[in-house]
């Protein structure tokens, strides 16, 4: 038995240190977290400990294939890597000559976090062939931008130092599923003696671990964040001091927050007054108070701002001034990275559109000049992306050429026109950063390609290559590009180069100490910013506001993730499957009743987009009015062969032209 180490690549914040036991046929039998690495600490989430199952499956992907069948129909023929790369490059051609390079479209998120192969060779490649670019916002744009006009980077406290606070919330996040690193942080200050409370829209697996639950309505953070501010000025609790010295703005906000008093936010919230106040003393009079803002919260009509809101209540506190109080909603700001070097934005030599990844079935079936070719990686948009009727509307047009580079046979796979088979993180080298905690990681291949399996880097340079582009980047290797990546004065002044990075394999990176302790060093003022010129120049007010959403049926539903997949990944993997057993739906016996919908019924979710069918659960986890599904199951899963996403509209948040999956109206009968 040999150990080796690697890095786990998927779409989560823990991003563990993994190693990895080979038996003497070479093949991997075992996962686990690496006990050398101060956050993952040897512990790893289920999913990845079922990574022998997911490298060796039958669904994996194994050589590039062509369509044989009609679109759609799975049925597919072998062909070597030659003839795929042939078939593209001719296809390319042609389109470029007839339609302009713009009718070419990639579209790719989050398979693997690598930064090798998430956003290097195919950036570089795409720039060159002058292709439409892609916002890729899907995920975490709103809040991003709304954390960022309050701070002016991504930096929240060093999540380590979370196991100082008194006060733990878990502010739309389901850390116990989504962020289990966080949750065993929590945990060992609880034993210091803090408070763990949620705030959430039914109470998951995190809201029943922790000390007290505040159930809201979805979409009313930006209210609850209002009276909470409302409450804690009132009562003469706001760190004056520190506002003076550290805020813009706050005089202005101030008097915004006086239109939030508990009477009104309780009918916003969901909260009764007094919890309103309870909610509000703690946060005031816990100096070490944490807030673990998640990205949840976000995913709505207003979710943008509603962030912004939420994170300015550690500085109304003075928060921010104690080891282990503040917030955390990503660390990205930690790894900035060369660019320019990697993605060569020079390359593109003309000024070409740019479309939003959350509007994909827009893109496909209403952009003009058509989209003609779309080739995908890293990303599975059948089932993740909304509005999926009419993404699939799209992929299932005749002219479109599809090409999808995938290890598994996928529901999007399934409507290439042409496949090729993508390696795993085992199977190739990256680099990692973390958008949680503070580790710079690096990994090599630990096993050969399963099959003719090839890494994203490696057929965007095929790529390039049949098409003849010259430039000496199109032939750089992965440590090279690590090389480029780092070579910026942030990473030399640290003493931080690819090479040390090659022999340590994980680097623990200087945090800010308490970032916030005397104002901001990322914003133009200089202070954290209660009201922002940013903002303004979107059109809207200087000073965060609360905007109700605007339901159009009686029920909002709300579908994030679960705790056996990632997204949509591990969805087919037969284990984690098993236990996850099936689609279901959470709603309050209130709605169930008066729609004589009983525990187990199949029932009909439906709105102006489409209808899913799935198994009912009748629960007081939820609020009325509200209905939960947990996990983006494949298509194949529902009832009636509908995935979730058919439900949720491709409307963009406020600011940040994110997605607003939660923000999805409906109505139920038992089917
Ligand atoms: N096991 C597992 N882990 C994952 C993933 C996965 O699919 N499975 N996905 C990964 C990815 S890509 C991401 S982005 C993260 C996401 O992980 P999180 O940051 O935890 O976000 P979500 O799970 O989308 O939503 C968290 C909670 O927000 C709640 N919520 C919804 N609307 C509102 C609201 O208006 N207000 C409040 N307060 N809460 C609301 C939901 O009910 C949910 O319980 O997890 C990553 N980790
Ligand atoms: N209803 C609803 N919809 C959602 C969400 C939700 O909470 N609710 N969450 C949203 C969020 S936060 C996100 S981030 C998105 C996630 O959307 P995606 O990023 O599309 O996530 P996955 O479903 O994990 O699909 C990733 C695919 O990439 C493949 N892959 C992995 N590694 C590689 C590689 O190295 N090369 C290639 N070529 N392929 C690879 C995997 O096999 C997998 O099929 O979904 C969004 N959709
Ligand atoms: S999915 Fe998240 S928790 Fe699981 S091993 Fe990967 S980084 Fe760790
Ligand atoms: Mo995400």
């Amino acid at each position: 038995m040999e150990i080796c180490y690697s890095v786990c690549p998927h779409d989560c914040p823990d991003t563990c240190s993994l190693t990895a036991e080979k038996g003497e046929d070479g093949k991997i039998t075992k996962v686990s977290g690496n006990r050398d690495h101060p956050v993952t600490k040897g512990v790893i989430c289920e999913k990845v400990r079922a990574y022998p199952e997911r490298i060796y499956s039958p669904s994996r992907l194994l050589y590039p294939m062509k369509r044989v069948g009609e679109k759609g129909a799975g049925e597919f023929e072998r062909i070597t890597w030659e003839d795929a790369i042939e078939i593209i490059t001719a296809r390319w051609k042609e389109l470029i000559s007839k339609f302009g390079s713009e009718s070419i479209l990639p579209y790719s998120y989050g398979g693997t976090e690598g930064i090798i192969n998430k956003s290097v060779m195919d950036r570089r490649f795409f720039h060159k062939l002058g292709a439409t670019l892609l916002d890729r916002t899907i995920c975490s744009a709103a809040g991003s931008l709304g954390y960022q006009l309050a701070y002016g980077s991504s930096i929240g406290i060093n999540p380590l130092d979370s196991v100082n606070s008194k006060l733990v919330a878990f502010w739309g996040i389901n850390a116990l599923d989504t962020n289990m690193h966080q949750a065993i942080l929590a945990d060992n200050a609880r034993k210091n003696g803090a408070k763990i409370i949620a705030i959430d829209v039914h109470k998951n697996k995190t809201a029943n671990w922790a000390d007290d639950f505040y159930m809201i309505m979805p979409g009313s953070d930006g209210a609850l964040a209002l009276c909470l501010a409302n409450i804690i000025i009132q009562n003469g609790l706001a760190d004056e001091e520190f506002l003076t010295k550290s805020a813009l703005g706050f005089k202005e906000f101030k008097t915004k927050a006086l239109e939030y008093p508990p009477e009104r936010a309780a009918g916003l919230t969901g909260l009764t007054e007094n919890r309103l106040k309870e909610l509000a003393y703690s946060f005031a009079e816990t100096k070490h108070s944490f807030i673990r803002i998640g990205n949840g919260l976000q995913h709505h009509n207003n979710g943008g701002v509603n962030t912004w809101l939420i994170s300015l209540l550690p500085a109304i506190t003075g928060a921010w001034k104690y080891k282990g109080g503040g917030a955390l909603r990503s660390s990205s700001g930690y790894f900035p990275l060369n660019d320019d070097a990697l993605k060569r934005p020079d390359l593109l030599k003309k000024t070409v559109r740019t479309v939003n990844m959350v509007q994909l079935g827009k893109i496909l079936c209403q952009l003009n000049p058509p989209v003609r070719s779309l080739y995908v990686y890293n990303s599975n948009p059948a089932v993740v992306a909304p509005n999926q009727n009419l993404v699939m509307k799209g992929l299932a047009r005749e002219d479109l050429f599809t090409v999808v580079h995938e290890q598994m046979m996928t529901e999007t796979a399934r409507w290439a026109d042409i496949i090729l088979p993508a390696t795993t993180s085992f199977e190739h080298k990256d680099l990692y950063a973390s958008y949680w905690h503070l580790s710079l990681q690096w990994a090599d291949a630990v096993i050969s390609p399963i099959g003719e399996a090839k890494s994203n880097a490696d057929v965007f340079k095929m790529l390039a290559k049949a098409f003849e582009f010259k430039e000496p980047c199109f032939n750089d290797g992965e440590e090279e590009i690590a090389i480029q990546a780092l070579d910026l004065p942030y990473w030399r002044n640290q003493g931080i180069t690819f090479e040390r990075l090659k022999k340590e394999r994980f680097i623990m990176l200087k945090d800010y100490g308490l970032p916030y302790a005397n104002g901001s060093r990322f914003t133009a003022s200089g202070r954290i910013e209660f009201k922002s010129e940013k903002f303004s120049k979107c059109g809207l007010d200087e000073i965060p506001d609360y905007s109700p959403p605007a339901p159009s049926l009686p029920l909002t539903l709300v579908a994030p993730p679960n705790h056996f997949f990632l997204n949509s990944t591990f969805a087919n993997v037969a284990s984690l499957k098993k236990k996850a057993i099936e689609p279901l739906l959470e709603i309050n016996p209130i709605d169930a009743q008066s729609r004589g919908i009983k525990d187990g019924d199949a029932v009909k979710i439906e709105n102006k987009l489409g209808a899913v069918v799935l198994k009912a659960k009748v629960v007081n986890s939820v609020l009325p009015g509200v209905v939960v599904s947990q996990g983006l199951w494949w298509r194949e899963d529902y009832k009636n062969g509908f995935g979730i996403n058919s439900l949720t509209q491709d409307d963009l948040s406020d600011i940040g032209g994110g997605a607003t999956f939660f923000s999805t109206s409906v109505e139920i009968a038992r089917a």
